[in-house]
């Protein structure tokens, strides 16, 4: 598995990719991905341009090693973010909730390496038409934050047949035996979130750290599907407020009013009571916190056991 297709594109030597979570995937947690010798990528979420910038320095001050900067395509900086990918010169995007196809050509002159998210088989066929392109991140709705509604195991062989370049699948994988359940279904790299969370390098609030670790298979609700925008989160007492508000039918833009900021005040501040929890339906089995090293040997020691004991 090691030093395969993906790994050889990306410069990379362990096909396994750390999610970038608005708020969460900040230049330590990325840096310390990259330097165990997986994909680090940080998250652009909703943040400004100078953020970004400065994140993109000091990981490049944190590791010699490839790195990635995820786009989340609803942020309104979006265009600001592309101007930073380009003046510092990222070489792998990673793009998330919606389309970036205006963004191809920018990009693509500029070199940059584009791995879309994708939700959906139409999505990746659409994404794949494009230069650029080297690879997809298919997302099941198992994973945390913003989700489509097909599921991992139904949706990577679907992606995977659809399109000729490799796929990262992505939703639901947290150990060794996800890593080769993907790899079963024709992935060639995984993308893992949540259990990153926990990692000793990443820097949320330990209360954040605490709600994962304490989270059950059942712990998660979606949220927004009303919008338009369905969010997999932890159940508290925002995510329960905001989905009986949805179930009564409150407009869009109230609910908009009621989730601004509260990603933040859970992973800043340590809300995790009226703040927004993003987490998959894997944080059930995120019990142990550990460096970003240890967790990509486990994936890789877990997977190789797996695979063994398949063929015995
Ligand atoms: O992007 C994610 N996960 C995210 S982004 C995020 S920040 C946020 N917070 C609140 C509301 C919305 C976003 C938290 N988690 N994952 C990748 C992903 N991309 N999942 C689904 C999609 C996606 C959805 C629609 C990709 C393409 C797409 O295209 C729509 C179109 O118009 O073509």
């Amino acid at each position: 598995m090691k030093n395969n297709e993906i790994c050889e594109i990306l410069n990379i030597e362990v096909p396994i990719f750390q999610g970038g979570m608005a708020w969460v995937s900040d230049s330590s947690l990325a840096a310390a991905v990259s330097n165990a010798g997986g994909l680090g990528i940080i998250a652009a979420g909703n943040a400004p341009k100078d953020w970004i910038v400065d994140q993109i320095r000091k990981t490049k001050e944190l590791t010699n090693k490839p790195f990635a900067l995820n786009i989340m395509l609803l942020s309104p900086f979006i265009d600001d973010v592309i101007d930073a990918v380009i003046e510092e010169k990222v070489k792998i995007v990673v793009t998330g909730a919606g389309n970036p196809g205006k963004y191809f050509k920018k990009l693509n002159e500029a070199g940059v390496k584009i791995i879309p998210v994708v939700p959906t088989v139409s999505q990746a066929v659409r994404m794949v038409r494009n230069d650029g392109v080297v690879a997809l991140v298919a997302e099941g709705a198992e994973a945390g934050g913003h989700i489509g509604v097909t599921n991992t195991m139904s949706l990577i062989p679907q992606i995977v047949d659809a399109v000729d370049v490799p796929v990262i699948a992505a939703g639901g994988i947290a150990d060794g035996r996800g890593v080769a359940a993907a790899f079963c279904l024709g992935a060639k790299a995984v993308q893992v979130g949540t259990r990153f969370i926990v990692a000793d390098e990443c820097s949320v609030s330990e209360e954040y750290k605490e709600k994962v670790i304490k989270a059950k298979d059942t712990s998660t609700i979606v949220t927004g599907s009303s919008t338009g925008h369905p969010v997999r989160i932890l159940k508290n007492k925002f995510s329960k407020l905001f989905k009986k508000l949805e179930d009564e039918n409150t407009s869009p833009e109230e609910l908009e009013k009621l989730g601004a900021g509260k990603l933040r005040s859970a992973v800043v501040d340590g809300d995790v009571d009226n703040g927004s929890v993003m987490a998959g339906q894997i944080a059930g089995m995120v019990k142990k916190r550990e460096s970003c090293e240890s967790i990509i040997n486990d994936l890789l020691e877990g997977y190789e056991r797996t695979i063994r004991e398949v063929y015995e």
